[in-house]
């Protein structure tokens, strides 16, 4: 009959998640990682965790042993968009459907997965373009911007780029002057600002694509003996409670909200996913943009 449980399921019914998360590069995955394991927890999921530590070939191994532990439901946050339809064909033809969260492939067939939880990440991009261009809007120009990008390849590094370059696109003042990754981390964040402040003196913006890269190019940016927030502005991504604290001592200008809280929604998904029900092709998170003069109110009730 039409009652019988899914391949990994335990008699009591209890489902089994199997998650590949990313990593641990930035205080969002961090908050993320988090959020996922107390939510399955309080959801009664098995949860079964891995942490790719940045790195697509363990992502895709990790899959492929949570196809052979014939899990119920997987989870994954790609760490890059590319290269993934081997694999989903796979877990698709074990009969185990795949959530993705956070970050999505870039695939032609969209029968790999069931839906997709996470931000639009050029919005995100959209929303960093727009503050710029309102902040320097009776400016003459030029306005020369470098910019620490995320993981090569990441969803959140194209997209982020992609939304901000169509913004300030439109008025030729506006420069990026100097564009490259920095992993996500701070280590990186600050290894690729200090080498930015040697090659170019006239630098008035950056523009970080998460809070991790920003805290760090904030050391590189005081080390050069230069005002982060004043003689360079700082646009950054997430909203973590450290760039807030950032933001209420001047040295970052406006965040741009990304939510790492999707435990829940997760587990909720799963849970319907594993039940055979029909859930939404892409799941969209809520988030905001918060410019300095908000931090100090705002700061305290953050929740990562
Ligand atoms: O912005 C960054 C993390 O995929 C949205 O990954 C996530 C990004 C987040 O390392 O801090």
């Amino acid at each position: 009959s039409g009652t019988a449980p899914g391949p990994g399921a335990k008699p009591d019914g209890e489902i089994v998640l199997g998650f590949a998360q990313v990593g641990a590069e930035s205080g969002w995955r961090t908050a993320n990682t988090k959020s996922v394991q107390e939510a399955a927890k309080k959801a009664g999921i098995t949860l079964k965790f891995s942490d790719a530590q940045q790195k697509q070939e363990n992502q895709i191994k990790a899959i492929r042993t949570f196809i052979q532990q014939r899990v119920d439901v997987i989870a994954f946050s790609p760490v890059v968009e590319s290269g993934w339809d081997t694999v989903l064909k796979e877990a698709k033809d074990a009969g185990i459907p795949v959530i993705l969260t956070d970050r999505a492939v870039d695939t032609q067939d969209t029968s790999l997965y069931k839906t997709f939880l996470g931000s639009d990440f050029v919005k995100e991009g959209r929303s960093a373009g727009e503050w710029l261009t309102a902040e320097y809007a009776d400016d003459k120009g030029p306005v020369n911007i470098v910019e620490l990008q995320g993981t090569t390849g990441s969803a959140p590094a194209n997209d982020r780029k992609a939304g901000f370059a169509e913004v300030i696109k439109g008025d030729g003042k506006f420069e990026v002057i100097a564009s490259q990754t920095g992993d996500f981390t701070r280590a990186k964040g600050k290894e690729v600002m200090q080498a930015f402040l040697k090659s170019h003196k006239d630098i008035d913006v950056l523009y970080a694509h998460n809070d991790d890269m920003a805290l760090g190019a904030i050391q590189a940016i005081e080390e050069a003996g230069k005002q982060p927030g004043k003689d360079i502005k700082v646009i950054s991504v997430d909203g973590i409670k450290d760039a807030f604290v950032a933001m209420t001592q001047g040295k970052i200008n406006v965040v741009v909200e990304c939510n790492p809280l999707l435990g829940d929604q997760l587990m909720d998904l799963t849970e319907k996913v594993a039940a055979g029900e029909d859930v939404p092709a892409r799941v969209e998170t809520e988030e905001g943009v918060f410019p300095q003069a908000e931090a100090e109110a705002a700061l305290p009730g953050r929740r990562y």
